[in-house]
């Protein structure tokens, strides 16, 4: 019988989905496993991975018989690819099932910025409506300049949820996409330069660390909007943090940072920011989806017959 470890911050659904597929060993994190002895740990063949606790070189060599990492998410930024690669180690992720949720957020988190949702509904619920009269005027929405910074499954779904608020839709990717009426640049700098919301919809990891960098930070003007769906690495948060503080940028809508859940908490005390706690994918209907994903990765290595959705 294939051992399997599951580590993770998972719900009791995905406990329970889990134990009966597989019956696996649970840990929270990756650093418990030192709790197994060295005879448990050489049995376990498959991992079923999830959060963002790194999973690399040392990790890795704690399980010399791993054959599959099986990770709960997308992103697998966490797991060190080259590493699993050195050992023939398969990865899979769970891409597709999460674009919607990941793209409603992305929508409404900006929709959120740019009408002071939560600012105006600060002022209903304070009763300042009745005595201090209608809140402030803010800014139209629908038709505005965005720019989406990779325009991949996520980032596509992004796109066309602002085309449908009639938004002039540029963007950034690797190579030009066929995408009739909106506009390519081959650089990021350019396309902040031509937008008011920079949305950032790119992979995480070591490639596209700092990706939205000082230089484009400073390309944004004093009413652009930055939302970030993606990880907190592909922002240079020092850089971004001080263009809120001193209102270089006009706001910014974020899912995703460095250092989760211990967030920098000058983020704490700006009134231009929306903070969400890395929710894009959390619905009951998504982590299903995702949970069902991750399991048929690993029934299919159990059975040998092709993985579903391999990255390595
Ligand atoms: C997380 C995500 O996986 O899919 C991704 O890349 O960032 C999320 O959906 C989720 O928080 C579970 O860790």
């Amino acid at each position: 019988m294939t051992v399997v470890l599951a580590i993770g911050p998972y719900s009791e659904r995905d406990i329970s989905g889990l134990k009966s597929a597989f019956d696996p060993i649970f840990l929270d994190t990756p650093s418990q496993m030192h709790e197994l002895d060295a005879s448990e740990r050489s049995k376990i063949k498959a991992l079923a991975f999830k959060g963002h606790t790194s999973f690399g070189v040392n990790e890795i060599a704690m399980l010399p018989n791993l054959n599959l990492i099986a990770n709960f998410g997308v992103g697998y930024d966490a797991i060190d690819i080259s590493a699993a690669n050195e050992r023939n180690i398969k990865v899979t992720n769970t891409p597709n099932v999460l674009n919607d949720d990941v793209a409603d957020l992305a929508v409404a988190m900006l929709l959120m910025q740019v009408r002071e949702m939560a600012q105006a509904s600060e002022w209903a619920h304070s009763g300042n409506w009745k005595t201090a009269g209608e809140y402030r005027l803010n800014r139209k929405f629908s038709g505005g300049r965005a720019g989406i910074v990779g325009l991949g499954r996520i980032g596509r779904e992004i796109a066309n949820r602002l085309a449908a608020f009639k938004m002039d839709i540029h963007y950034y990717a690797r190579t030009e996409k066929e995408t009739p009426g909106w506009t390519y640049h081959s650089d990021v700098t350019s396309l902040a330069a031509a937008v008011d919301y920079l949305i950032v919809a790119v992979v995480g990891g070591p490639d596209t660390i700092n990706f939205v960098s000082r230089e484009v930070i400073a390309a944004l003007g004093p009413r652009s909007i930055i939302v970030n769906i993606s990880r907190g690495s592909t922002i240079d948060e020092e850089a971004m943090l001080e263009a809120l503080e001193t209102g270089k940028i006009g706001g910014a809508a974020l899912d995703v940072f460095l250092n989760e859940p211990n967030i920098n908490p000058r983020f704490y005390s700006l009134p231009n920011v929306v903070v969400q706690p890395h929710q894009g994918s959390g619905t009951v209907e998504t982590r299903d989806a995702m949970a069902a994903l991750q399991r048929d990765n690993i029934h299919a290595f159990i059975q040998g017959s092709n993985l579903i959705t391999p990255v390595n």
